[in-house]
Protein backbone atom coordinates (compact mmCIF):
# COMPACT_ATOMS: atom_id res chain seq x y z
CA UNK A 1 0.00 0.00 0.00
CA UNK A 2 1.36 3.24 -1.02
CA UNK A 3 2.74 5.47 2.14
CA UNK A 4 3.81 8.82 1.16
CA UNK A 5 6.73 10.47 3.25
CA UNK A 6 5.22 13.28 5.46
CA UNK A 7 6.69 16.71 4.31
CA UNK A 8 7.71 17.77 7.97
CA UNK A 9 7.56 16.53 11.52
CA UNK A 10 5.53 19.32 13.17
CA UNK A 11 7.69 21.14 16.18
CA UNK A 12 5.66 21.12 19.53
CA UNK A 13 3.75 24.17 19.00
CA UNK A 14 1.94 25.79 21.86
CA UNK A 15 -1.02 26.76 20.20
CA UNK A 16 -2.12 30.60 20.86
CA UNK A 17 0.54 33.81 20.87
CA UNK A 18 -0.36 36.92 22.63
CA UNK A 19 2.00 39.69 23.17
CA UNK A 20 4.56 38.08 21.19
CA UNK A 21 4.83 35.05 23.59
CA UNK A 22 3.25 31.31 23.00
CA UNK A 23 0.42 30.79 25.39
CA UNK A 24 -1.09 27.26 26.08
CA UNK A 25 -4.11 26.90 25.28
CA UNK A 26 -6.59 25.46 27.94
CA UNK A 27 -8.87 23.78 26.05
CA UNK A 28 -9.48 20.26 24.39
CA UNK A 29 -6.67 18.66 22.46
CA UNK A 30 -7.25 18.44 18.53
CA UNK A 31 -6.31 15.85 16.29
CA UNK A 32 -4.23 17.08 13.26
CA UNK A 33 -4.14 14.71 9.93
CA UNK A 34 -1.77 15.04 6.79
CA UNK A 35 -3.96 14.20 4.41
CA UNK A 36 -2.35 11.86 1.96
CA UNK A 37 -1.66 9.23 4.05
CA UNK A 38 -4.63 9.84 6.81
CA UNK A 39 -1.62 9.51 9.47
CA UNK A 40 -2.39 12.14 12.62
CA UNK A 41 0.42 14.34 12.52
CA UNK A 42 -0.11 16.15 15.46
CA UNK A 43 -2.45 17.76 18.02
CA UNK A 44 -3.51 21.05 18.55
CA UNK A 45 -4.56 22.28 22.02
CA UNK A 46 -7.65 24.85 21.96
CA UNK A 47 -7.36 28.08 22.85
CA UNK A 48 -10.86 28.46 25.26
CA UNK A 49 -12.33 31.69 25.87
CA UNK A 50 -10.16 33.08 28.39
CA UNK A 51 -7.14 32.74 25.72
CA UNK A 52 -9.23 34.43 23.31
CA UNK A 53 -9.54 37.11 25.90
CA UNK A 54 -5.89 37.10 26.83
CA UNK A 55 -5.13 37.83 22.90
CA UNK A 56 -7.61 40.62 22.51
CA UNK A 57 -6.59 42.37 25.36
CA UNK A 58 -2.84 41.92 24.50
CA UNK A 59 -4.23 43.43 20.81
CA UNK A 60 -5.97 46.22 22.19
CA UNK A 61 -2.88 47.09 25.04
CA UNK A 62 -0.53 47.54 21.77
CA UNK A 63 -3.33 49.48 20.20
CA UNK A 64 -3.38 51.58 22.72
CA UNK A 65 -0.01 52.00 24.22
CA UNK A 66 2.68 50.56 21.63
CA UNK A 67 2.42 53.62 19.11
CA UNK A 68 1.78 51.19 16.37
CA UNK A 69 -1.36 52.81 14.71
CA UNK A 70 0.80 56.24 15.02
CA UNK A 71 3.74 54.54 12.89
CA UNK A 72 5.06 56.66 10.27
CA UNK A 73 4.58 55.45 6.66
CA UNK A 74 8.21 54.61 6.16
CA UNK A 75 8.39 52.53 9.16
CA UNK A 76 5.14 50.88 8.33
CA UNK A 77 6.69 50.07 4.77
CA UNK A 78 9.93 48.53 5.50
CA UNK A 79 8.07 46.71 8.16
CA UNK A 80 5.78 45.81 5.57
CA UNK A 81 8.87 44.42 3.36
CA UNK A 82 10.74 43.05 5.58
CA UNK A 83 7.39 40.35 6.12
CA UNK A 84 7.30 39.73 2.79
CA UNK A 85 11.16 39.09 2.73
CA UNK A 86 10.78 37.13 6.00
CA UNK A 87 8.29 34.74 4.50
CA UNK A 88 10.78 34.11 1.53
CA UNK A 89 13.68 33.37 3.97
CA UNK A 90 11.12 30.77 5.32
CA UNK A 91 9.35 29.44 2.11
CA UNK A 92 10.77 25.75 2.59
CA UNK A 93 9.60 25.29 6.37
CA UNK A 94 6.22 27.25 5.60
CA UNK A 95 5.36 25.28 2.39
CA UNK A 96 6.27 21.99 3.98
CA UNK A 97 3.96 23.05 6.62
CA UNK A 98 1.28 24.35 4.43
CA UNK A 99 1.47 21.07 2.62
CA UNK A 100 1.22 19.24 6.03
CA UNK A 101 -2.18 19.85 7.18
CA UNK A 102 -3.86 20.81 3.75
CA UNK A 103 -2.37 18.22 1.52
CA UNK A 104 -2.42 20.87 -1.01
CA UNK A 105 0.90 20.12 -3.76
CA UNK A 106 3.95 21.34 -3.06
CA UNK A 107 4.31 22.84 -6.35
CA UNK A 108 1.47 24.62 -6.78
CA UNK A 109 2.52 26.11 -2.60
CA UNK A 110 5.82 27.50 -3.65
CA UNK A 111 4.93 28.46 -7.25
CA UNK A 112 1.50 30.57 -6.27
CA UNK A 113 0.17 30.03 -2.63
CA UNK A 114 3.98 31.65 -1.02
CA UNK A 115 5.20 33.97 -3.42
CA UNK A 116 1.21 35.56 -3.19
CA UNK A 117 1.57 35.63 0.35
CA UNK A 118 5.11 37.33 0.45
CA UNK A 119 3.36 39.68 -1.95
CA UNK A 120 0.60 40.83 0.02
CA UNK A 121 2.85 42.39 2.51
CA UNK A 122 4.66 44.12 -0.52
CA UNK A 123 1.17 45.07 -2.14
CA UNK A 124 0.04 46.99 0.90
CA UNK A 125 3.81 48.57 1.23
CA UNK A 126 3.42 50.11 -2.05
CA UNK A 127 -0.40 51.47 -1.36
CA UNK A 128 0.28 52.95 1.97
CA UNK A 129 2.97 54.68 0.63
CA UNK A 130 0.81 56.26 -2.36
CA UNK A 131 -2.25 56.97 0.09
CA UNK A 132 -3.37 60.32 -0.45
CA UNK A 133 -6.13 62.43 1.92
CA UNK A 134 -9.64 64.28 0.99
CA UNK A 135 -10.31 68.04 1.94
CA UNK A 136 -12.96 70.40 1.18
CA UNK A 137 -13.16 74.11 1.36
CA UNK A 138 -16.25 76.24 1.01
CA UNK A 139 -17.37 79.48 0.68
CA UNK A 140 -18.36 79.72 3.76
CA UNK A 141 -14.18 79.90 4.91
CA UNK A 142 -14.20 76.37 6.31
CA UNK A 143 -11.98 73.73 5.67
CA UNK A 144 -12.55 69.86 5.99
CA UNK A 145 -9.99 67.21 6.00
CA UNK A 146 -10.59 64.07 6.38
CA UNK A 147 -8.55 61.59 7.85
CA UNK A 148 -8.64 57.52 7.88
CA UNK A 149 -7.66 56.35 11.06
CA UNK A 150 -7.06 52.40 12.21
CA UNK A 151 -10.31 50.98 13.10
CA UNK A 152 -8.55 49.10 16.50
CA UNK A 153 -8.48 45.91 16.97
CA UNK A 154 -9.79 43.00 14.28
CA UNK A 155 -10.45 39.18 14.26
CA UNK A 156 -9.15 37.65 11.30
CA UNK A 157 -10.77 34.59 10.60
CA UNK A 158 -8.73 32.06 8.31
CA UNK A 159 -10.27 28.79 6.25
CA UNK A 160 -8.21 25.45 5.78
CA UNK A 161 -8.15 25.40 1.68
CA UNK A 162 -5.00 27.76 1.19
CA UNK A 163 -4.17 29.35 4.94
CA UNK A 164 -1.58 31.07 3.82
CA UNK A 165 -2.51 32.77 0.26
CA UNK A 166 -5.90 33.82 2.23
CA UNK A 167 -4.80 34.54 5.86
CA UNK A 168 -1.89 37.13 4.67
CA UNK A 169 -4.15 38.74 2.42
CA UNK A 170 -6.38 39.41 6.03
CA UNK A 171 -2.79 40.42 8.22
CA UNK A 172 -1.27 42.42 5.39
CA UNK A 173 -4.15 45.14 4.98
CA UNK A 174 -5.08 45.13 8.79
CA UNK A 175 -1.26 45.73 9.33
CA UNK A 176 -0.82 48.73 6.71
CA UNK A 177 -3.48 50.48 8.00
CA UNK A 178 -2.49 50.22 11.75
CA UNK A 179 -4.43 47.99 12.91
CA UNK A 180 -3.93 45.44 16.03
CA UNK A 181 -5.03 41.94 14.88
CA UNK A 182 -6.30 38.19 16.39
CA UNK A 183 -5.71 35.74 13.62
CA UNK A 184 -7.87 32.41 13.74
CA UNK A 185 -7.17 29.51 11.47
CA UNK A 186 -8.76 26.56 10.79
CA UNK A 187 -8.34 24.15 13.46
CA UNK A 188 -7.87 21.30 10.45
CA UNK A 189 -4.86 23.52 9.15
CA UNK A 190 -2.95 25.84 12.14
CA UNK A 191 0.88 24.77 11.39
CA UNK A 192 1.39 26.71 8.39
CA UNK A 193 -0.31 30.17 9.99
CA UNK A 194 1.91 29.37 13.92
CA UNK A 195 4.82 29.34 12.17
CA UNK A 196 4.12 32.59 9.86
CA UNK A 197 2.75 34.63 13.08
CA UNK A 198 5.58 33.14 15.00
CA UNK A 199 8.15 34.55 12.25
CA UNK A 200 5.97 37.90 11.94
CA UNK A 201 6.76 38.75 15.81
CA UNK A 202 10.08 39.06 15.17
CA UNK A 203 9.62 41.85 13.19
CA UNK A 204 6.47 43.31 15.08
CA UNK A 205 6.16 45.20 18.32
CA UNK A 206 4.89 42.58 20.80
CA UNK A 207 0.78 42.54 20.95
CA UNK A 208 0.43 43.45 17.14
CA UNK A 209 -0.25 40.50 16.22
CA UNK A 210 -1.73 37.54 18.14
CA UNK A 211 -3.11 33.87 17.35
CA UNK A 212 -5.39 32.16 18.84
CA UNK A 213 -6.72 28.23 17.77
CA UNK A 214 -9.28 26.25 18.21
CA UNK A 215 -12.47 25.31 16.57
CA UNK A 216 -15.00 27.68 14.74
CA UNK A 217 -17.90 27.46 17.63
CA UNK A 218 -15.63 27.59 20.48
CA UNK A 219 -12.49 29.38 19.63
CA UNK A 220 -14.04 31.24 16.76
CA UNK A 221 -17.61 32.28 18.07
CA UNK A 222 -16.25 33.90 21.04
CA UNK A 223 -13.36 35.78 19.09
CA UNK A 224 -16.15 37.61 16.49
CA UNK A 225 -18.65 38.06 19.19
CA UNK A 226 -16.29 39.92 21.58
CA UNK A 227 -17.27 43.21 22.44
CA UNK A 228 -13.62 44.33 22.27
CA UNK A 229 -13.28 43.51 18.40
CA UNK A 230 -14.06 46.55 15.80
CA UNK A 231 -13.84 44.38 12.60
CA UNK A 232 -13.96 40.56 11.78
CA UNK A 233 -12.99 39.69 8.35
CA UNK A 234 -13.78 35.59 7.32
CA UNK A 235 -13.16 33.53 4.48
CA UNK A 236 -15.17 30.54 4.80
CA UNK A 237 -18.28 28.66 4.41
CA UNK A 238 -21.55 30.32 3.27
CA UNK A 239 -23.50 28.70 6.05
CA UNK A 240 -20.08 29.71 8.99
CA UNK A 241 -20.51 33.20 7.30
CA UNK A 242 -24.30 33.58 8.56
CA UNK A 243 -23.53 32.51 12.07
CA UNK A 244 -20.12 34.66 12.38
CA UNK A 245 -22.44 38.34 10.90
CA UNK A 246 -24.91 37.39 12.99
CA UNK A 247 -22.66 37.26 16.43
CA UNK A 248 -20.74 40.15 15.20
CA UNK A 249 -24.35 42.28 14.26
CA UNK A 250 -25.47 41.75 17.91
CA UNK A 251 -21.62 44.10 18.78
CA UNK A 252 -22.53 46.23 15.52
CA UNK A 253 -18.94 44.72 14.36
CA UNK A 254 -18.21 45.56 10.61
CA UNK A 255 -17.48 42.44 8.71
CA UNK A 256 -16.27 41.38 5.58
CA UNK A 257 -17.50 37.69 4.07
CA UNK A 258 -15.26 35.89 1.24
CA UNK A 259 -18.18 32.71 1.10
CA UNK A 260 -18.88 30.04 -1.33
CA UNK A 261 -18.90 29.85 -5.30
CA UNK A 262 -20.64 27.69 -8.02
CA UNK A 263 -18.46 29.77 -10.76
CA UNK A 264 -19.92 29.34 -13.97
CA UNK A 265 -17.29 29.22 -17.01
CA UNK A 266 -19.38 29.89 -20.48
CA UNK A 267 -17.31 28.78 -23.28
CA UNK A 268 -19.15 29.87 -26.95
CA UNK A 269 -18.18 28.63 -30.25
CA UNK A 270 -16.01 31.13 -30.84
CA UNK A 271 -13.66 30.96 -28.00
CA UNK A 272 -9.90 29.62 -29.05
CA UNK A 273 -10.89 26.22 -28.37
CA UNK A 274 -6.91 24.86 -26.55
CA UNK A 275 -7.08 28.16 -24.44
CA UNK A 276 -10.91 27.49 -22.81
CA UNK A 277 -10.17 23.66 -22.31
CA UNK A 278 -6.90 24.51 -20.88
CA UNK A 279 -8.03 26.89 -18.51
CA UNK A 280 -11.03 24.75 -17.76
CA UNK A 281 -8.95 21.99 -16.38
CA UNK A 282 -6.72 24.45 -14.08
CA UNK A 283 -10.07 26.34 -12.57
CA UNK A 284 -11.73 23.53 -11.42
CA UNK A 285 -8.36 21.13 -10.83
CA UNK A 286 -5.81 23.07 -9.29
CA UNK A 287 -5.93 23.65 -5.17
CA UNK A 288 -7.32 20.63 -5.30
CA UNK A 289 -10.24 21.89 -6.55
CA UNK A 290 -10.97 23.18 -3.36
CA UNK A 291 -10.97 26.96 -3.69
CA UNK A 292 -14.06 29.27 -4.10
CA UNK A 293 -13.41 30.56 -7.69
CA UNK A 294 -13.20 27.35 -8.69
CA UNK A 295 -14.74 27.50 -12.48
CA UNK A 296 -17.32 24.50 -11.49
CA UNK A 297 -19.88 24.84 -13.79
CA UNK A 298 -18.54 24.46 -17.17
CA UNK A 299 -21.11 25.71 -19.66
CA UNK A 300 -20.43 24.67 -23.44
CA UNK A 301 -22.12 26.13 -26.65
CA UNK A 302 -23.76 22.94 -28.26
CA UNK A 303 -21.87 23.19 -31.79
CA UNK A 304 -18.78 22.08 -29.55
CA UNK A 305 -19.73 20.87 -26.55
CA UNK A 306 -19.28 16.87 -27.18
CA UNK A 307 -15.51 17.87 -28.72
CA UNK A 308 -14.79 19.97 -25.75
CA UNK A 309 -16.63 17.35 -23.29
CA UNK A 310 -14.35 14.59 -24.79
CA UNK A 311 -11.19 16.74 -24.71
CA UNK A 312 -11.92 17.60 -21.31
CA UNK A 313 -12.39 13.93 -20.38
CA UNK A 314 -8.98 12.52 -22.12
CA UNK A 315 -6.92 15.38 -19.96
CA UNK A 316 -8.75 15.08 -16.96
CA UNK A 317 -8.13 10.84 -17.16
CA UNK A 318 -4.28 12.24 -17.43
CA UNK A 319 -3.92 14.20 -14.29
CA UNK A 320 -1.33 13.09 -11.84
CA UNK A 321 -3.42 12.34 -8.80
CA UNK A 322 -0.85 11.65 -5.93
CA UNK A 323 2.10 12.87 -2.82
CA UNK A 324 1.56 16.26 -3.07
CA UNK A 325 5.32 16.62 -2.64
CA UNK A 326 6.21 14.79 -5.68
CA UNK A 327 6.91 17.46 -8.79
CA UNK A 328 5.11 15.81 -11.30
CA UNK A 329 2.00 15.75 -8.92
CA UNK A 330 -1.19 18.00 -10.19
CA UNK A 331 -4.01 16.75 -7.63
CA UNK A 332 -3.10 16.38 -4.27
CA UNK A 333 -5.45 14.87 -1.63
CA UNK A 334 -8.76 16.11 -0.16
CA UNK A 335 -8.19 18.55 2.96
CA UNK A 336 -10.24 16.26 5.45
CA UNK A 337 -11.77 12.80 5.70
CA UNK A 338 -15.04 14.29 6.52
CA UNK A 339 -14.84 16.62 3.20
CA UNK A 340 -13.77 13.70 0.73
CA UNK A 341 -16.68 11.65 1.87
CA UNK A 342 -18.92 15.09 1.47
CA UNK A 343 -17.60 15.36 -1.99
CA UNK A 344 -18.34 11.94 -2.76
CA UNK A 345 -21.79 12.20 -1.92
CA UNK A 346 -22.29 14.02 -4.73
CA UNK A 347 -22.32 11.21 -7.23
CA UNK A 348 -24.85 9.83 -5.48
CA UNK A 349 -27.06 13.35 -5.83
CA UNK A 350 -25.69 13.49 -9.48
CA UNK A 351 -27.04 9.70 -10.12
CA UNK A 352 -30.62 10.26 -8.59
CA UNK A 353 -30.74 13.73 -10.56
CA UNK A 354 -31.04 11.86 -13.95
CA UNK A 355 -26.64 13.68 -14.10
CA UNK A 356 -24.35 11.11 -16.62
CA UNK A 357 -20.95 10.83 -14.89
CA UNK A 358 -18.29 10.86 -17.46
CA UNK A 359 -15.53 10.11 -15.55
CA UNK A 360 -14.07 9.58 -11.52
CA UNK A 361 -16.33 9.49 -8.86
CA UNK A 362 -14.75 7.18 -6.20
CA UNK A 363 -12.08 7.62 -3.71
CA UNK A 364 -8.35 6.14 -5.59
CA UNK A 365 -7.93 3.16 -3.26
CA UNK A 366 -4.35 1.84 -4.80
CA UNK A 367 -3.38 5.29 -2.80
CA UNK A 368 -3.61 3.59 0.70
CA UNK A 369 -5.43 5.42 3.86
CA UNK A 370 -5.01 9.40 1.87
CA UNK A 371 -7.96 11.05 1.22
CA UNK A 372 -7.52 10.71 -2.70
CA UNK A 373 -10.45 11.54 -5.29
CA UNK A 374 -10.35 10.61 -9.24
CA UNK A 375 -11.10 13.64 -10.71
CA UNK A 376 -14.53 13.59 -11.95
CA UNK A 377 -16.96 14.79 -14.21
CA UNK A 378 -20.58 14.81 -14.78
CA UNK A 379 -22.90 16.10 -17.63
CA UNK A 380 -25.81 17.76 -15.81
CA UNK A 381 -29.63 17.07 -16.82
CA UNK A 382 -30.16 20.39 -16.13
CA UNK A 383 -28.69 23.36 -14.00
CA UNK A 384 -31.15 22.67 -11.59
CA UNK A 385 -29.37 19.23 -10.46
CA UNK A 386 -27.64 19.15 -7.17
CA UNK A 387 -24.39 19.51 -8.52
CA UNK A 388 -24.60 22.71 -10.69
CA UNK A 389 -26.48 24.21 -7.68
CA UNK A 390 -24.20 23.26 -4.26
CA UNK A 391 -20.54 23.94 -4.11
CA UNK A 392 -19.21 20.80 -4.37
CA UNK A 393 -15.57 21.85 -3.13
CA UNK A 394 -13.55 19.37 -4.82
CA UNK A 395 -11.98 18.18 -8.22
CA UNK A 396 -15.39 18.00 -9.47
CA UNK A 397 -16.40 19.61 -12.84
CA UNK A 398 -20.21 19.62 -14.06
CA UNK A 399 -20.65 20.21 -17.58
CA UNK A 400 -24.00 22.20 -19.52
CA UNK A 401 -24.96 23.20 -23.24
CA UNK A 402 -26.31 26.08 -24.07
CA UNK A 403 -27.75 26.98 -27.27
CA UNK A 404 -27.96 30.85 -27.42
CA UNK A 405 -26.08 33.63 -25.08
CA UNK A 406 -29.13 34.69 -23.65
CA UNK A 407 -29.61 30.60 -22.22
CA UNK A 408 -25.73 30.89 -21.03
CA UNK A 409 -25.87 34.19 -19.33
CA UNK A 410 -29.55 33.18 -17.52
CA UNK A 411 -27.84 29.50 -16.50
CA UNK A 412 -24.96 30.79 -14.95
CA UNK A 413 -26.92 33.54 -13.09
CA UNK A 414 -28.94 30.90 -12.00
CA UNK A 415 -27.15 30.56 -9.05
CA UNK A 416 -27.55 31.67 -4.70
CA UNK A 417 -23.56 32.18 -5.58
CA UNK A 418 -22.56 34.94 -7.49
CA UNK A 419 -18.49 35.13 -7.08
CA UNK A 420 -17.20 34.59 -10.45
CA UNK A 421 -18.12 34.09 -13.84
CA UNK A 422 -15.25 32.95 -16.63
CA UNK A 423 -16.54 33.93 -20.70
CA UNK A 424 -14.37 32.36 -23.09
CA UNK A 425 -15.14 33.90 -26.76
CA UNK A 426 -12.92 36.19 -29.29
CA UNK A 427 -16.20 37.38 -29.93
CA UNK A 428 -15.90 41.40 -28.74
CA UNK A 429 -20.30 41.92 -28.82
CA UNK A 430 -20.35 38.48 -27.13
CA UNK A 431 -17.69 39.00 -23.72
CA UNK A 432 -19.05 42.55 -23.66
CA UNK A 433 -22.64 41.16 -23.31
CA UNK A 434 -22.26 38.58 -21.25
CA UNK A 435 -19.32 39.92 -18.51
CA UNK A 436 -21.94 43.19 -18.32
CA UNK A 437 -24.94 40.65 -17.40
CA UNK A 438 -23.38 38.64 -14.99
CA UNK A 439 -24.64 38.71 -11.16
CA UNK A 440 -20.56 38.21 -10.07
CA UNK A 441 -17.98 39.98 -8.44
CA UNK A 442 -15.72 38.98 -10.78
CA UNK A 443 -15.92 38.18 -14.38
CA UNK A 444 -12.55 36.62 -16.25
CA UNK A 445 -12.83 37.31 -20.16
CA UNK A 446 -10.18 34.85 -21.83
CA UNK A 447 -8.20 33.99 -18.48
CA UNK A 448 -8.46 31.86 -15.21
CA UNK A 449 -7.92 32.63 -11.67
CA UNK A 450 -6.28 36.54 -12.63
CA UNK A 451 -6.52 38.14 -9.34
CA UNK A 452 -5.45 42.11 -9.79
CA UNK A 453 -4.88 43.13 -6.17
CA UNK A 454 -5.91 46.94 -6.30
CA UNK A 455 -9.19 45.52 -7.66
CA UNK A 456 -12.37 44.50 -5.48
CA UNK A 457 -12.69 40.84 -5.09
CA UNK A 458 -15.34 39.52 -3.47
CA UNK A 459 -19.35 38.01 -4.16
CA UNK A 460 -22.77 39.15 -5.04
CA UNK A 461 -25.22 37.10 -3.21
CA UNK A 462 -24.54 34.40 -1.03
CA UNK A 463 -20.81 34.97 -1.74
CA UNK A 464 -19.99 37.18 0.66
CA UNK A 465 -20.26 40.64 2.24
CA UNK A 466 -18.05 43.35 1.34
CA UNK A 467 -14.83 43.30 -0.74
CA UNK A 468 -10.81 42.97 -0.31
CA UNK A 469 -8.39 44.19 -2.28
CA UNK A 470 -6.30 48.04 -2.67
CA UNK A 471 -9.49 50.24 -1.67
CA UNK A 472 -11.41 47.80 -0.52
CA UNK A 473 -9.33 46.70 2.79
CA UNK A 474 -8.57 50.64 2.94
CA UNK A 475 -11.90 51.31 3.44
CA UNK A 476 -12.89 47.94 5.63
CA UNK A 477 -9.59 48.65 8.22
CA UNK A 478 -9.95 52.00 8.61
CA UNK A 479 -12.58 54.48 10.37
CA UNK A 480 -13.04 57.79 8.36
CA UNK A 481 -12.98 61.35 10.65
CA UNK A 482 -13.57 64.88 9.37
CA UNK A 483 -12.27 67.61 10.76
CA UNK A 484 -13.63 70.97 10.10
CA UNK A 485 -11.77 74.47 10.64
CA UNK A 486 -12.12 77.83 10.03
CA UNK A 487 -9.56 79.56 7.99
CA UNK A 488 -10.33 82.68 8.97
CA UNK A 489 -11.15 83.84 12.81
CA UNK A 490 -14.92 83.04 13.61
CA UNK A 491 -17.69 86.08 13.22
CA UNK A 492 -19.55 85.86 16.54
CA UNK A 493 -22.97 84.17 16.18
CA UNK A 494 -24.78 86.63 18.22
CA UNK A 495 -26.52 83.48 20.09
CA UNK A 496 -27.99 84.59 23.15
CA UNK A 497 -26.81 88.50 22.83
CA UNK A 498 -30.01 89.79 21.89
O1 LIG B 1 -15.56 25.87 6.75
P1 LIG B 1 -15.94 26.97 7.80
P2 LIG B 1 -16.17 24.43 6.57
C1 LIG B 1 -16.93 26.31 1.80
C2 LIG B 1 -16.80 24.99 1.07
C3 LIG B 1 -16.81 24.01 2.19
C4 LIG B 1 -17.81 24.65 3.11
C5 LIG B 1 -17.73 24.21 4.52
O2 LIG B 1 -17.92 24.78 0.28
O3 LIG B 1 -17.24 22.74 1.77
O4 LIG B 1 -17.53 26.02 3.04
O5 LIG B 1 -16.43 24.43 5.02
C6 LIG B 1 -14.10 29.10 11.41
N1 LIG B 1 -17.35 31.58 14.50
N2 LIG B 1 -15.66 26.99 2.02
O6 LIG B 1 -17.46 24.32 7.27
O7 LIG B 1 -16.69 26.38 8.94
C7 LIG B 1 -13.39 27.78 11.22
O8 LIG B 1 -12.81 27.36 12.44
C8 LIG B 1 -16.13 31.94 14.05
C9 LIG B 1 -15.38 28.08 1.13
O9 LIG B 1 -15.14 23.46 6.91
O10 LIG B 1 -16.54 28.09 7.08
C10 LIG B 1 -12.39 28.16 10.15
O11 LIG B 1 -11.31 28.86 10.74
N3 LIG B 1 -15.40 31.17 13.25
C11 LIG B 1 -14.18 28.80 1.50
C12 LIG B 1 -13.20 29.11 9.27
O12 LIG B 1 -14.28 29.55 10.08
C13 LIG B 1 -15.91 30.00 12.85
C14 LIG B 1 -13.14 28.25 2.32
C15 LIG B 1 -13.77 28.51 7.99
O13 LIG B 1 -14.48 27.35 8.33
C16 LIG B 1 -17.19 29.58 13.26
C17 LIG B 1 -13.59 27.16 3.18
C18 LIG B 1 -17.91 30.42 14.13
N4 LIG B 1 -19.14 30.11 14.57
C19 LIG B 1 -14.81 26.57 2.98
N5 LIG B 1 -17.43 28.36 12.72
C20 LIG B 1 -13.79 29.96 0.67
N6 LIG B 1 -14.60 31.03 0.69
O14 LIG B 1 -12.75 29.95 0.03
C21 LIG B 1 -16.35 28.05 11.97
N7 LIG B 1 -15.41 29.03 12.06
Amino acid sequence: MTQFQIPITPAEYATGLSNGAAIKGTGSEIPIFYPATGQQVGTLIEDGPQDVDRAVAAARQAFNMSGWPELSVEKRVELLEACERIILENIDELARLECLATGLVMTQIKGFHLPRAAYNFRFFAQYISQACGERYDNTDGYMSTVKREPAGVVALIAPWNAPLALATMKIAAALAFGNCAVLKPSEQTPYSLIKLVSLLNELLPEGVLNLVNGRGAVTGAHLVGHAAIDRVSFTGGTVTGREVMAAAGRQLTPCTMELGGKSANIIFASADFDKALDSALLSIFSTNGQQCLAGSRILVEETIFDNFVDAFLARMSRLKVGDPMAVETEVGPIASKTHMERILSFVDHADQDGDELLGGGHRIEELGEGYFIKPTAVTAKSNASTVCQAEIFGPFASFLTFKTEEEAISMANDTEFGLVSYVWSDHLPTVMNVSEKMRSGIVWVNTPLTRELRAPFGGYKNSGVGREGGHSCEEFYTEEKTITIPKTPLTPFQFGMK
